[in-house]
């Protein structure tokens, strides 16, 4: 009884809410006024009387019996739904995850051998060396190993020019925009500049601890 009055309600909303936006005249007046009527009388009329004639149903016998048979249901639904959308999609869906499957089958065999060890006893791997930081001039960047230590660093400049080691009077060449590694054994204790040669320009400091 409720439930046919409430949907009622929810068309008469709708209804007034569509014939707002018609022009005031004829037939939309008529109606509008109909269902503005009506509105007023679910209100003031038909829930006061509901809750007079209405036969609520019969309580359940606990409050969590009915709500677990409605997530049941629920469920069933849910369920259903989505057995009905996975069989109706396109093939494509199909496709995708034995492709992902091969997919992961090949990465899995390929890590599976570089990992497997071969009969010969391998050292354990090295560490990737760090290959030291970036000078592009744009500060002077310290420097700092023990005598014997490896000095390791990149240059990059936008324009072509050379690296100069001080010093160590080391020098390479640097093309313009590329990136070009160093590395020396630091034999010499001391502190020495580290420059873009043509350019003049000082990129690092350079201190071996003796
Ligand atoms: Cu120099």
């Amino acid at each position: 009884m409720f439930w046919s009055k409430i949907w009622f309600f929810v068309i008469t909303v709708i209804g007034l809410g569509y014939l707002g936006s018609k022009p005031a005249e004829g037939g939309y007046v008529i109606v509008s006024r109909i269902l503005t009527a009506y509105y007023f009388l679910h209100f003031l009329i038909v829930l006061p009387i509901l809750g007079i004639v209405e036969t609520p149903k019969p309580l359940p016998a606990s409050i969590t019996d009915d709500v677990m048979r409605k997530a049941k249901a629920g469920m069933a639904i849910l369920v259903l739904a989505i057995v009905v959308l996975s069989g109706g999609g396109d093939d494509s869906n199909d496709e995708k995850p034995a492709a992902q499957a091969t997919a992961t089958a090949t990465t899995t065999a390929a890590a599976g051998e570089t990992e497997t060890p071969t009969g010969t006893p391998t050292p354990p791997r090295k560490r990737a060396v760090d290959p030291g930081p970036l000078l592009t001039g744009e500060k002077v960047v310290k420097i700092e190993v023990d005598k014997g230590d490896t000095v390791r660093f990149r240059a990059r400049s936008p324009q072509d020019d050379e690296v100069h080691v001080h010093g160590y009077n080391l020098k390479k060449d640097l093309p313009a925009d590329q990136t070009v590694s160093m590395s020396f054994k630091a034999t010499i204790d001391g502190i020495f500049e580290i420059e873009f040669e043509e350019q003049g320009k000082q990129i690092a400091s350079l201190r071996v601890n003796p």
